[in-house]
């Protein structure tokens, strides 16, 4: 505790900690340093649990199940409604804590803690919509449903650059359809994790007795025990949010016991801005896409197509919105960039550029901002003009470096947009119908999430969220994305005293 009295961040940090009622004994003494990027100082020491730790809390929340599976669906929506009462109180110090934690703007802490709230809302919707067909048989005297029932234990494995909000979309979904919730926060972002953790205690304590003992545990620590999590057979469905290198092995790890993966990988995502785009609007776009959340968004923008005909009217006006916009501390300033999350980010970025500049890339920005803070890594974003697609521009860099290339066909641009290993989001800036249904179409944008006029981060939570390819293919949040949460368990019955066999077969005994 003595060293955290001379950082700066870490009493504001705790102060919060503190109202939303963590024990300290959880992030005061602990084994793993917590670190605020603003200023790379120490905010918390949060104590870590080891592997056997994990499969109690598992085994915990597996004998909570067989108690929650049998709540009705709309009183377990109850929950999800009292914790989104909760969260709309906690609002300002969970938001102001996700920006220590993770260097998020205020703006976009808050925003985050509002992504949580509007999942709880329609998880309370869900919780009377989980419905199921009646579907026509071909037997007489018959009926045939379909019936969803709970699935089990959830895992959630969530990132660091959304660290309350992606578990959020699973938690809603997962509690008010009868499951239970074992989550492994990132280790760059535990505290939140524990936040968010009392804020739903409170909503378990106030939603009274039927919400059993272990209905949503936290496991704090390393690689380790995310492992028993993804390997352990009471855990039907794991959702992973990261890199696409953590996807590789947790994929095929579930994939030999047969559980579920919601795998949410990296992207690598593109936009098109044609000869008609309102420029204005798109340079804006482009703009919060390419740089807010300072490139740390699995939807940040990271590739632009400009046609030939406005490249030399359009890329210098985004070169200046690049060259402008404010880097800075984001709880002491208004700027609108903060820090990368830590030195590896930057060394990550400073590679890639050099990769570019290799590649024949023209580079603006790019370089550290100094605020004569040694560990905190602020930086100005980067635009690099491209002759090609190709060298890093294939691949996801976790910073603010906007590839942009030329194009003169449209076919060949979204052809070239496509041609990456990941597919989660993308957009077309155009007023052209044609081109932006082309783009919509089965032989457009191959992502999951494809956009006209808007940017390719800042999805609603209403709608499916996750991408094709090397993102894994899950979805999450809104839309139907639900019934990845529980099983579908078809029934037949028979009202009549006669035993008619589907497909005409007879077996008369
Ligand atoms: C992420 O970066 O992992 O669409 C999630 C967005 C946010 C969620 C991003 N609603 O940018």
């Amino acid at each position: 505790m003595a060293a955290a009295h001379h950082e700066p961040l870490a009493e504001p940090a705790q102060e919060i900690l503190r109202r939303l009622g963590v024990p300290p004994a959880a992030y005061a003494n602990g084994e793993l340093r917590t670190i605020s990027p603003i200023d790379g100082g120490q905010i918390g020491r949060v104590r870590i649990d080891g592997p056997a730790d994990a499969a109690r809390k598992i085994e915990a929340a597996h004998a909570a199940f067989q108690v929650w599976r049998s709540v009705p669906a709309p009183r377990r929506g109850e929950l999800v409604r009292l914790f989104g009462e909760e969260l709309r109180a906690a609002k300002a110090d969970l938001g102001r804590l996700v920006s220590i934690e993770v260097g998020k703007i205020p703006s976009e802490g808050l925003g985050e803690v509002q992504e949580m709230i509007d999942i709880c809302d329609f998880a309370v919707g869900l919780s009377r919509q989980l419905y199921g067909l009646t579907i026509a048989t071909e037997r007489p005297g018959h009926r045939m449903m379909e019936t969803w029932h709970p699935l089990g234990v959830v895992g959630v494995i969530s990132a660091f650059n959304f660290p309350v909000a992606v578990w959020s979309w699973n938690a809603a979904l997962a509690l008010v359809c009868g499951n239970t919730v074992v989550w492994k926060p990132s280790e760059k972002a535990s505290l939140t994790a524990l936040a968010t953790q009392a804020i739903l205690a409170r909503a378990v304590t106030r939603f009274g007795s039927d919400a059993p003992e272990g209905l949503a545990e936290v496991i704090v620590g390393d690689r380790a025990v995310g492992e028993v999590l993804v390997d352990h057979p009471q855990v039907p469905l794991v959702s992973a949010t990261g890199s696409t290198r953590m996807g590789r092995d947790v994929g095929p790890r579930l994939a030999r016991r047969f559980a579920r993966a919601i795998l949410e990988l990296g992207g690598n995502n593109g936009a098109i801005v044609c000869p008609s785009a309102d420029q204005d609007m798109t340079v804006r776009a482009v703009a919060f896409a390419a740089m807010g959340t300072a490139g740390q968004r699995c939807t940040t923008l990271r590739r632009l197509f400009v046609h030939e005909s406005v490249y030399n009217q359009f890329v210098p006006r985004l070169k200046a919105a690049f060259g402008s916009v404010a880097v800075g501390d984001p709880l002491a300033t208004t700027a609108l960039v903060g820090p990368l999350i830590d030195a590896g980010a930057y060394e990550a970025m400073q590679q890639a550029l050099a990769a570019a500049r290799l590649a024949g890339g023209s580079v603006a920005g790019g370089e550290r901002v100094d605020l004569g803070r040694p560990d905190a890594y602020y930086v100005r974003p980067a635009l690099v003009e491209m002759p090609e697609q190709a060298g890093p521009v294939l691949e996801e860099t976790f910073a603010p470096i906007l590839y942009v290339m030329p194009y003169t066909d449209f076919e060949d641009a979204v052809r070239k947009h496509n041609a990456v290993a990941a597919g989660l989001s993308s957009s077309v800036f155009t007023r052209d119908l044609g081109e932006a249904e082309r783009f919509l179409a089965s032989e457009g944008s191959d992502c999951g999430i494809a956009n006209v006029n808007i940017g390719t981060s800042g999805a609603e939570i209403g709608g499916a969220f996750g991408g094709e390819k090397e993102t894994g293919g899950g979805r999450e949040s809104g839309s139907d994305a639900w019934k990845a949460y529980m099983r579908r368990a078809t029934n037949t019955i028979n009202y009549s005293r006669a035993l008619p066999l589907a497909q005409g077969v007879s077996f008369d005994i």
